[in-house]
Protein backbone atom coordinates (compact mmCIF):
# COMPACT_ATOMS: atom_id res chain seq x y z
CA UNK A 1 0.00 0.00 0.00
CA UNK A 2 1.10 3.60 -0.46
CA UNK A 3 3.70 4.95 1.68
CA UNK A 4 2.03 7.78 3.32
CA UNK A 5 5.19 9.20 5.44
CA UNK A 6 6.57 11.43 3.08
CA UNK A 7 3.28 13.40 3.20
CA UNK A 8 4.05 17.05 2.34
CA UNK A 9 0.96 17.90 3.97
CA UNK A 10 1.34 21.83 4.56
CA UNK A 11 -2.15 23.48 4.75
CA UNK A 12 -3.69 21.63 1.65
CA UNK A 13 -6.93 20.79 1.42
CA UNK A 14 -5.98 17.83 -0.52
CA UNK A 15 -7.51 14.56 0.02
CA UNK A 16 -4.95 12.32 2.19
CA UNK A 17 -4.61 10.02 -0.68
CA UNK A 18 -2.96 12.07 -2.93
CA UNK A 19 0.35 12.05 -0.54
CA UNK A 20 2.18 10.00 -3.14
CA UNK A 21 1.76 13.04 -5.73
CA UNK A 22 4.02 15.11 -3.61
CA UNK A 23 6.76 12.69 -2.66
CA UNK A 24 10.52 14.51 -3.36
CA UNK A 25 12.27 12.00 -6.84
CA UNK A 26 14.77 10.14 -4.63
CA UNK A 27 11.65 8.75 -2.14
CA UNK A 28 9.34 8.09 -5.10
CA UNK A 29 12.05 5.99 -7.20
CA UNK A 30 13.64 4.38 -3.79
CA UNK A 31 9.44 3.37 -3.61
CA UNK A 32 9.53 2.48 -6.76
CA UNK A 33 12.21 0.10 -6.84
CA UNK A 34 10.87 -1.75 -4.01
CA UNK A 35 7.70 -2.37 -5.69
CA UNK A 36 9.23 -2.91 -8.90
CA UNK A 37 11.87 -5.93 -7.66
CA UNK A 38 8.10 -7.42 -6.05
CA UNK A 39 6.29 -7.38 -8.81
CA UNK A 40 9.12 -8.72 -11.15
CA UNK A 41 9.07 -11.67 -8.62
CA UNK A 42 5.73 -12.12 -8.62
CA UNK A 43 5.29 -12.32 -12.18
CA UNK A 44 8.02 -14.90 -12.60
CA UNK A 45 6.65 -17.04 -10.33
CA UNK A 46 3.41 -17.06 -11.16
CA UNK A 47 3.20 -16.08 -15.20
CA UNK A 48 4.76 -19.10 -17.26
CA UNK A 49 4.79 -16.76 -20.27
CA UNK A 50 6.88 -13.95 -18.40
CA UNK A 51 9.06 -16.71 -17.12
CA UNK A 52 9.93 -18.60 -20.23
CA UNK A 53 10.38 -14.53 -22.08
CA UNK A 54 13.06 -14.07 -19.06
CA UNK A 55 15.14 -17.53 -19.22
CA UNK A 56 14.89 -16.84 -23.20
CA UNK A 57 17.10 -13.17 -22.12
CA UNK A 58 18.82 -14.99 -19.39
CA UNK A 59 17.30 -12.71 -16.76
CA UNK A 60 15.77 -13.48 -13.31
CA UNK A 61 14.14 -10.96 -11.15
CA UNK A 62 17.31 -10.83 -9.07
CA UNK A 63 19.22 -8.49 -11.88
CA UNK A 64 16.61 -5.99 -11.01
CA UNK A 65 18.52 -4.37 -8.97
CA UNK A 66 18.09 -0.51 -9.78
CA UNK A 67 15.25 1.66 -11.95
CA UNK A 68 16.97 1.23 -15.30
CA UNK A 69 17.67 -2.47 -15.20
CA UNK A 70 14.27 -2.63 -16.02
CA UNK A 71 15.30 -2.22 -19.33
CA UNK A 72 16.96 -5.94 -19.51
CA UNK A 73 13.19 -7.55 -18.73
CA UNK A 74 10.80 -8.04 -21.92
CA UNK A 75 7.61 -6.02 -23.27
CA UNK A 76 4.31 -7.43 -22.82
CA UNK A 77 2.21 -6.57 -25.72
CA UNK A 78 -1.88 -6.65 -26.34
CA UNK A 79 -1.51 -10.52 -28.31
CA UNK A 80 -0.11 -11.92 -25.24
CA UNK A 81 -3.30 -11.47 -23.37
CA UNK A 82 -5.25 -12.72 -26.59
CA UNK A 83 -2.96 -15.67 -27.18
CA UNK A 84 -3.62 -16.81 -23.49
CA UNK A 85 -6.87 -15.79 -22.89
CA UNK A 86 -8.65 -15.72 -20.45
CA UNK A 87 -6.73 -16.11 -17.51
CA UNK A 88 -3.44 -16.96 -18.60
CA UNK A 89 -1.76 -14.25 -17.05
CA UNK A 90 -3.43 -13.71 -13.38
CA UNK A 91 -1.20 -14.20 -10.97
CA UNK A 92 -3.78 -14.65 -8.63
CA UNK A 93 -5.96 -17.73 -8.63
CA UNK A 94 -9.73 -16.96 -8.84
CA UNK A 95 -10.48 -17.51 -5.83
CA UNK A 96 -8.61 -13.94 -5.12
CA UNK A 97 -10.10 -11.85 -7.88
CA UNK A 98 -13.43 -10.12 -6.97
CA UNK A 99 -13.56 -8.32 -10.66
CA UNK A 100 -13.13 -8.89 -14.30
CA UNK A 101 -13.06 -6.12 -17.17
CA UNK A 102 -12.57 -6.78 -20.58
CA UNK A 103 -11.24 -4.42 -24.19
CA UNK A 104 -12.94 -6.03 -26.91
CA UNK A 105 -11.03 -4.19 -29.85
CA UNK A 106 -11.27 -4.79 -33.19
CA UNK A 107 -10.92 -8.54 -33.81
CA UNK A 108 -11.49 -11.87 -32.29
CA UNK A 109 -11.48 -12.82 -28.17
CA UNK A 110 -11.66 -9.62 -25.86
CA UNK A 111 -8.73 -9.06 -23.74
CA UNK A 112 -9.76 -10.07 -19.98
CA UNK A 113 -7.97 -8.73 -16.74
CA UNK A 114 -8.70 -9.22 -13.16
CA UNK A 115 -8.78 -7.58 -10.20
CA UNK A 116 -8.11 -8.10 -6.21
CA UNK A 117 -9.67 -6.58 -3.37
CA UNK A 118 -5.95 -5.20 -3.22
CA UNK A 119 -6.18 -3.88 -6.71
CA UNK A 120 -9.54 -2.20 -6.12
CA UNK A 121 -8.39 -0.31 -3.81
CA UNK A 122 -5.64 1.01 -5.81
CA UNK A 123 -8.02 2.22 -8.13
CA UNK A 124 -10.02 4.02 -5.83
CA UNK A 125 -6.55 5.58 -4.69
CA UNK A 126 -5.84 6.44 -8.11
CA UNK A 127 -9.40 8.00 -9.14
CA UNK A 128 -9.55 9.64 -5.78
CA UNK A 129 -5.93 11.39 -6.40
CA UNK A 130 -7.29 12.21 -9.95
CA UNK A 131 -9.87 13.78 -8.90
CA UNK A 132 -8.83 15.70 -6.19
CA UNK A 133 -5.53 17.14 -8.76
CA UNK A 134 -8.47 19.32 -10.82
CA UNK A 135 -10.46 20.33 -7.56
CA UNK A 136 -13.44 18.17 -7.19
CA UNK A 137 -14.23 17.60 -3.40
CA UNK A 138 -16.87 15.78 -1.23
CA UNK A 139 -19.95 17.51 -1.73
CA UNK A 140 -19.58 17.45 -5.70
CA UNK A 141 -21.90 15.75 -7.65
CA UNK A 142 -20.88 13.68 -10.45
CA UNK A 143 -22.74 12.72 -13.98
CA UNK A 144 -20.51 9.52 -15.05
CA UNK A 145 -21.78 9.21 -18.55
CA UNK A 146 -18.71 6.79 -19.29
CA UNK A 147 -20.17 3.34 -19.93
CA UNK A 148 -20.90 0.53 -17.39
CA UNK A 149 -20.32 -2.83 -18.07
CA UNK A 150 -16.61 -4.36 -18.75
CA UNK A 151 -15.82 -1.23 -20.02
CA UNK A 152 -13.39 0.39 -17.25
CA UNK A 153 -14.67 3.76 -17.45
CA UNK A 154 -17.79 3.71 -16.19
CA UNK A 155 -16.79 1.46 -12.82
CA UNK A 156 -13.77 3.23 -13.35
CA UNK A 157 -15.12 6.83 -12.12
CA UNK A 158 -17.58 5.41 -9.89
CA UNK A 159 -14.72 5.36 -7.70
CA UNK A 160 -15.22 8.91 -7.29
CA UNK A 161 -17.65 7.67 -4.70
CA UNK A 162 -15.32 6.97 -2.24
CA UNK A 163 -14.33 10.63 -1.55
CA UNK A 164 -17.66 11.17 -0.71
CA UNK A 165 -18.61 12.49 -3.54
CA UNK A 166 -22.39 12.04 -4.45
CA UNK A 167 -22.10 9.67 -8.28
CA UNK A 168 -24.64 9.62 -10.97
CA UNK A 169 -24.07 6.44 -12.61
CA UNK A 170 -26.11 7.46 -15.65
CA UNK A 171 -23.98 5.60 -18.16
CA UNK A 172 -23.25 6.02 -21.88
CA UNK A 173 -26.63 6.28 -24.10
CA UNK A 174 -30.22 8.11 -24.06
CA UNK A 175 -28.77 11.51 -24.39
CA UNK A 176 -32.60 13.10 -23.99
CA UNK A 177 -32.43 11.71 -20.11
CA UNK A 178 -29.04 12.70 -19.39
CA UNK A 179 -30.03 16.51 -20.50
CA UNK A 180 -32.74 16.06 -18.15
CA UNK A 181 -30.78 15.06 -15.49
CA UNK A 182 -28.17 17.65 -16.13
CA UNK A 183 -30.37 20.20 -15.65
CA UNK A 184 -31.88 18.99 -12.48
CA UNK A 185 -29.71 17.67 -10.28
CA UNK A 186 -27.16 19.83 -9.56
CA UNK A 187 -24.61 18.37 -11.41
CA UNK A 188 -21.13 20.04 -10.48
CA UNK A 189 -18.84 17.14 -12.75
CA UNK A 190 -19.33 15.15 -15.90
CA UNK A 191 -17.24 12.37 -16.81
CA UNK A 192 -17.18 11.11 -20.72
CA UNK A 193 -15.68 11.24 -24.17
CA UNK A 194 -15.03 13.94 -25.14
CA UNK A 195 -17.16 13.18 -28.69
CA UNK A 196 -19.92 12.40 -26.48
CA UNK A 197 -19.79 15.45 -24.52
CA UNK A 198 -19.98 16.93 -28.00
CA UNK A 199 -22.93 14.86 -28.63
CA UNK A 200 -24.64 15.88 -25.13
CA UNK A 201 -24.08 19.70 -25.97
CA UNK A 202 -25.11 19.81 -29.45
CA UNK A 203 -28.56 17.99 -28.21
CA UNK A 204 -28.97 20.06 -24.93
CA UNK A 205 -28.54 23.60 -27.68
CA UNK A 206 -31.68 22.23 -29.96
CA UNK A 207 -34.00 21.63 -25.91
CA UNK A 208 -32.42 25.83 -25.19
CA UNK A 209 -30.01 24.05 -22.45
CA UNK A 210 -26.99 26.47 -22.01
CA UNK A 211 -24.63 24.54 -20.55
CA UNK A 212 -23.12 28.24 -18.83
CA UNK A 213 -26.65 28.66 -16.61
CA UNK A 214 -25.62 25.01 -14.63
CA UNK A 215 -23.06 24.64 -11.77
CA UNK A 216 -21.23 22.23 -13.43
CA UNK A 217 -17.65 23.00 -13.31
CA UNK A 218 -15.44 20.12 -14.64
CA UNK A 219 -15.58 17.56 -17.21
CA UNK A 220 -13.32 14.78 -16.94
CA UNK A 221 -12.47 13.45 -20.68
CA UNK A 222 -10.61 10.90 -21.82
CA UNK A 223 -10.47 7.01 -23.59
CA UNK A 224 -9.88 8.58 -26.85
CA UNK A 225 -7.48 11.08 -28.21
CA UNK A 226 -8.59 14.49 -28.36
CA UNK A 227 -7.14 17.73 -29.33
CA UNK A 228 -5.83 21.15 -26.99
CA UNK A 229 -8.13 23.01 -29.97
CA UNK A 230 -10.86 20.48 -28.98
CA UNK A 231 -10.30 21.71 -25.52
CA UNK A 232 -10.63 25.44 -26.20
CA UNK A 233 -14.15 24.32 -28.21
CA UNK A 234 -15.30 22.91 -25.41
CA UNK A 235 -14.59 25.03 -22.47
CA UNK A 236 -15.99 27.90 -25.10
CA UNK A 237 -19.06 26.23 -25.81
CA UNK A 238 -20.19 24.47 -22.33
CA UNK A 239 -18.08 27.01 -19.80
CA UNK A 240 -16.77 24.45 -17.36
CA UNK A 241 -12.80 23.58 -17.35
CA UNK A 242 -12.48 20.44 -19.66
CA UNK A 243 -9.66 18.22 -17.79
CA UNK A 244 -7.60 15.13 -19.35
CA UNK A 245 -8.02 11.52 -18.02
CA UNK A 246 -5.52 8.40 -19.23
CA UNK A 247 -5.81 4.95 -18.67
CA UNK A 248 -6.46 1.48 -20.43
CA UNK A 249 -8.02 -2.24 -19.20
CA UNK A 250 -4.50 -3.37 -19.89
CA UNK A 251 -2.89 -1.39 -16.85
CA UNK A 252 -5.90 -0.93 -14.29
CA UNK A 253 -8.52 1.90 -17.01
CA UNK A 254 -9.28 4.98 -15.69
CA UNK A 255 -7.02 6.85 -13.52
CA UNK A 256 -3.48 5.58 -14.94
CA UNK A 257 -3.10 9.37 -15.29
CA UNK A 258 -5.24 12.76 -14.92
CA UNK A 259 -4.31 16.15 -15.34
CA UNK A 260 -4.30 19.21 -12.91
CA UNK A 261 -5.49 22.26 -12.83
CA UNK A 262 -2.08 23.88 -14.53
CA UNK A 263 -3.97 21.49 -17.64
CA UNK A 264 -0.48 20.78 -19.00
CA UNK A 265 0.14 17.20 -19.33
CA UNK A 266 -1.34 14.41 -17.11
CA UNK A 267 0.77 13.27 -14.10
CA UNK A 268 1.41 9.61 -13.23
CA UNK A 269 0.73 8.07 -10.48
CA UNK A 270 4.30 6.81 -10.31
CA UNK A 271 3.32 4.73 -7.04
CA UNK A 272 1.62 2.61 -8.80
CA UNK A 273 2.60 2.74 -12.86
CA UNK A 274 6.38 2.76 -13.60
CA UNK A 275 6.31 4.33 -16.90
CA UNK A 276 8.91 4.38 -19.52
CA UNK A 277 9.36 5.41 -23.27
CA UNK A 278 10.59 3.93 -25.91
CA UNK A 279 11.86 4.13 -29.91
CA UNK A 280 8.59 2.06 -31.46
CA UNK A 281 11.09 0.53 -34.02
CA UNK A 282 13.90 -0.57 -31.89
CA UNK A 283 12.38 -0.64 -28.50
CA UNK A 284 15.15 1.65 -27.50
CA UNK A 285 14.58 3.67 -24.34
CA UNK A 286 14.34 7.00 -24.70
CA UNK A 287 15.60 9.82 -22.47
CA UNK A 288 12.41 12.32 -20.75
CA UNK A 289 11.52 15.03 -23.15
CA UNK A 290 11.76 12.70 -26.32
CA UNK A 291 8.63 11.38 -27.93
CA UNK A 292 8.26 7.21 -28.19
CA UNK A 293 5.54 4.87 -27.84
CA UNK A 294 4.38 4.98 -24.06
CA UNK A 295 5.24 1.47 -22.05
CA UNK A 296 4.15 0.82 -18.73
CA UNK A 297 4.72 -1.61 -15.32
CA UNK A 298 2.61 -2.00 -12.92
CA UNK A 299 4.10 -1.69 -9.37
CA UNK A 300 0.73 -3.04 -7.42
CA UNK A 301 -1.34 -4.73 -9.33
CA UNK A 302 -2.22 -8.19 -8.15
CA UNK A 303 -4.12 -10.23 -9.90
CA UNK A 304 -2.99 -9.10 -13.66
CA UNK A 305 0.53 -7.64 -13.28
CA UNK A 306 2.04 -5.88 -16.69
CA UNK A 307 5.70 -5.49 -17.27
CA UNK A 308 6.99 -3.22 -20.15
CA UNK A 309 3.67 -3.67 -21.54
CA UNK A 310 3.59 -1.64 -25.11
CA UNK A 311 0.58 1.11 -25.03
CA UNK A 312 1.21 1.84 -28.21
CA UNK A 313 0.71 5.33 -27.38
CA UNK A 314 2.69 8.34 -28.30
CA UNK A 315 3.71 10.73 -26.07
CA UNK A 316 6.95 11.71 -23.69
CA UNK A 317 7.42 12.32 -20.28
CA UNK A 318 8.06 16.15 -18.74
CA UNK A 319 10.35 15.08 -15.37
CA UNK A 320 9.48 19.11 -14.44
CA UNK A 321 8.13 19.69 -11.29
CA UNK A 322 4.62 21.23 -12.17
CA UNK A 323 3.30 24.43 -11.15
CA UNK A 324 0.89 22.32 -9.04
CA UNK A 325 3.58 21.56 -6.90
CA UNK A 326 3.08 17.58 -8.12
CA UNK A 327 6.33 15.89 -8.11
CA UNK A 328 4.93 12.79 -10.49
CA UNK A 329 6.07 12.92 -13.69
CA UNK A 330 3.74 13.86 -16.49
CA UNK A 331 2.74 12.37 -20.02
CA UNK A 332 1.98 14.67 -22.22
CA UNK A 333 -1.11 14.49 -24.03
CA UNK A 334 -1.25 11.10 -26.01
CA UNK A 335 -2.00 12.76 -29.51
CA UNK A 336 -1.93 9.18 -31.12
CA UNK A 337 -1.73 5.82 -31.11
CA UNK A 338 1.12 4.21 -33.31
CA UNK A 339 -2.17 1.86 -34.67
CA UNK A 340 -3.93 5.31 -36.04
CA UNK A 341 -1.66 6.08 -38.23
CA UNK A 342 -2.36 6.56 -41.39
CA UNK A 343 -0.24 6.48 -44.46
CA UNK A 344 -1.22 8.33 -47.41
CA UNK A 345 0.61 8.31 -49.91
CA UNK A 346 3.76 7.43 -48.17
CA UNK A 347 3.50 10.10 -46.04
CA UNK A 348 2.19 9.27 -41.82
CA UNK A 349 -0.73 11.16 -40.97
CA UNK A 350 -2.61 11.18 -37.51
CA UNK A 351 -6.46 11.92 -37.19
CA UNK A 352 -5.13 14.34 -34.10
CA UNK A 353 -3.47 16.41 -36.88
CA UNK A 354 -6.69 16.82 -39.27
CA UNK A 355 -8.45 17.75 -36.11
CA UNK A 356 -6.36 20.51 -35.22
CA UNK A 357 -6.51 21.41 -38.51
CA UNK A 358 -9.94 21.63 -38.76
CA UNK A 359 -10.47 23.28 -35.65
CA UNK A 360 -8.50 26.52 -36.88
CA UNK A 361 -11.39 27.21 -39.02
CA UNK A 362 -14.48 28.68 -37.19
CA UNK A 363 -16.78 27.84 -39.02
CA UNK A 364 -16.28 23.72 -39.00
CA UNK A 365 -18.37 21.87 -36.33
CA UNK A 366 -16.19 19.75 -33.88
CA UNK A 367 -17.78 16.73 -36.18
CA UNK A 368 -15.87 14.96 -39.19
CA UNK A 369 -15.11 11.77 -40.24
CA UNK A 370 -12.14 10.51 -42.65
CA UNK A 371 -12.23 8.88 -45.33
CA UNK A 372 -9.42 6.91 -47.10
CA UNK A 373 -9.64 5.25 -50.33
CA UNK A 374 -7.53 4.10 -53.33
CA UNK A 375 -8.18 4.96 -56.64
CA UNK A 376 -5.27 3.25 -59.47
CA UNK A 377 -3.15 2.80 -56.95
CA UNK A 378 -3.02 6.46 -55.42
CA UNK A 379 -4.71 7.13 -52.06
CA UNK A 380 -7.36 9.78 -51.65
CA UNK A 381 -8.13 11.13 -48.69
CA UNK A 382 -11.35 12.43 -47.83
CA UNK A 383 -12.88 14.82 -45.23
CA UNK A 384 -16.24 15.22 -44.45
CA UNK A 385 -16.92 18.10 -41.48
CA UNK A 386 -20.27 19.89 -40.54
CA UNK A 387 -20.01 23.23 -41.02
CA UNK A 388 -22.08 24.98 -37.40
CA UNK A 389 -25.70 25.30 -37.62
CA UNK A 390 -25.18 29.25 -37.77
CA UNK A 391 -23.23 29.07 -41.35
CA UNK A 392 -25.57 26.33 -42.87
CA UNK A 393 -27.04 28.29 -44.91
CA UNK A 394 -24.16 30.66 -46.56
CA UNK A 395 -24.05 31.36 -49.64
CA UNK A 396 -22.03 28.93 -52.49
CA UNK A 397 -19.24 31.02 -52.31
CA UNK A 398 -18.82 31.47 -49.24
CA UNK A 399 -18.69 27.96 -48.58
CA UNK A 400 -16.04 27.90 -51.31
CA UNK A 401 -14.10 30.05 -49.58
CA UNK A 402 -14.34 27.58 -46.33
CA UNK A 403 -13.77 24.68 -47.79
CA UNK A 404 -10.63 26.24 -49.20
CA UNK A 405 -9.21 27.37 -45.91
CA UNK A 406 -9.96 23.66 -44.39
CA UNK A 407 -8.09 22.02 -47.22
CA UNK A 408 -5.24 24.36 -46.97
CA UNK A 409 -5.22 23.87 -43.00
CA UNK A 410 -4.96 20.25 -43.49
CA UNK A 411 -2.50 20.77 -46.15
CA UNK A 412 0.04 23.39 -43.67
CA UNK A 413 -0.50 20.29 -40.99
CA UNK A 414 0.12 17.11 -43.11
CA UNK A 415 1.22 17.70 -46.34
CA UNK A 416 -1.43 16.47 -47.74
CA UNK A 417 -3.57 17.58 -50.37
CA UNK A 418 -7.47 15.87 -49.26
CA UNK A 419 -10.85 16.43 -50.67
CA UNK A 420 -13.07 18.42 -47.73
CA UNK A 421 -16.53 17.97 -48.37
CA UNK A 422 -18.75 20.34 -46.16
CA UNK A 423 -21.90 18.62 -44.83
CA UNK A 424 -25.09 19.82 -42.88
CA UNK A 425 -25.16 20.33 -39.48
CA UNK A 426 -26.42 17.42 -37.60
CA UNK A 427 -25.21 14.88 -40.59
CA UNK A 428 -22.43 12.66 -39.06
CA UNK A 429 -22.71 9.97 -36.69
CA UNK A 430 -22.43 10.60 -33.00
CA UNK A 431 -20.86 8.58 -30.44
CA UNK A 432 -22.22 7.49 -27.12
CA UNK A 433 -18.12 6.07 -26.10
CA UNK A 434 -15.86 6.10 -28.29
CA UNK A 435 -15.50 7.99 -31.77
CA UNK A 436 -14.78 6.11 -34.57
CA UNK A 437 -13.48 9.12 -37.22
CA UNK A 438 -11.58 7.13 -39.83
CA UNK A 439 -13.19 5.03 -41.80
CA UNK A 440 -10.33 2.92 -44.20
CA UNK A 441 -11.64 1.71 -47.37
CA UNK A 442 -8.33 0.91 -48.54
O1 LIG B 1 -10.35 3.82 -22.52
C1 LIG B 1 -9.90 3.55 -20.18
C2 LIG B 1 -10.41 4.92 -19.92
C3 LIG B 1 -11.74 5.11 -19.59
C4 LIG B 1 -9.56 6.01 -19.98
C5 LIG B 1 -12.23 6.37 -19.32
C6 LIG B 1 -10.02 7.29 -19.71
C7 LIG B 1 -11.36 7.46 -19.38
P1 LIG B 1 -9.39 1.05 -23.16
O2 LIG B 1 -10.75 0.89 -23.70
O3 LIG B 1 -8.60 -0.16 -22.87
O4 LIG B 1 -9.44 1.84 -21.81
O5 LIG B 1 -8.61 1.98 -24.17
C8 LIG B 1 -7.31 2.40 -23.87
O6 LIG B 1 -7.60 4.43 -25.17
O7 LIG B 1 -4.40 2.92 -24.95
C9 LIG B 1 -5.39 5.06 -25.59
O8 LIG B 1 -5.09 4.69 -26.92
C10 LIG B 1 -6.81 5.55 -25.53
N1 LIG B 1 -6.93 6.60 -24.50
C11 LIG B 1 -7.37 6.48 -23.24
N2 LIG B 1 -7.35 7.67 -22.61
C12 LIG B 1 -6.86 8.57 -23.51
C13 LIG B 1 -6.59 9.98 -23.50
C14 LIG B 1 -9.94 3.11 -21.61
N3 LIG B 1 -6.83 10.74 -22.43
C15 LIG B 1 -6.78 3.28 -24.99
N4 LIG B 1 -6.05 10.53 -24.62
C16 LIG B 1 -5.42 3.84 -24.68
C17 LIG B 1 -5.80 9.79 -25.71
C18 LIG B 1 -6.58 7.87 -24.72
N5 LIG B 1 -6.07 8.48 -25.80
Amino acid sequence: MANFEFWNDGNTPLHPASAPDFVPRPQMEQMQLHRLQVMVRRAYENVPLFRGRCEERKVTPDDVKSLADIARLPFSVKSDLRDTYPYGLFASPLDDVVRIHASSGTTGKPIVVGYTKGDLEVWENVITRSLAAIGVRRGDVLHNAYGYGMFTGGLGLHNAQAMGVTVIPVGGGNTERQIMLLRDLGITVISCTPSYFLHILDEAAKVGLDFHSLPLKYGIFGAEPWTEEMRQRIEEASGIKAYDIYGLTEIIGPGVAMECTAQSGMHIFEDHFYPEVVDPETGEVLPDGETGELILTTLSKAATPMIRYRTRDITWLNREVCACGRTLRRIMRVSARSDDMLIIRGVNVFPSQIEAALMQVDAAAPHYQIIVTRENDLDRMEIEVEIRPEHASDEIKQMEALRLRMSQAIERITNIRAKVTLVQPNSLARSEGKAKRVKDLR
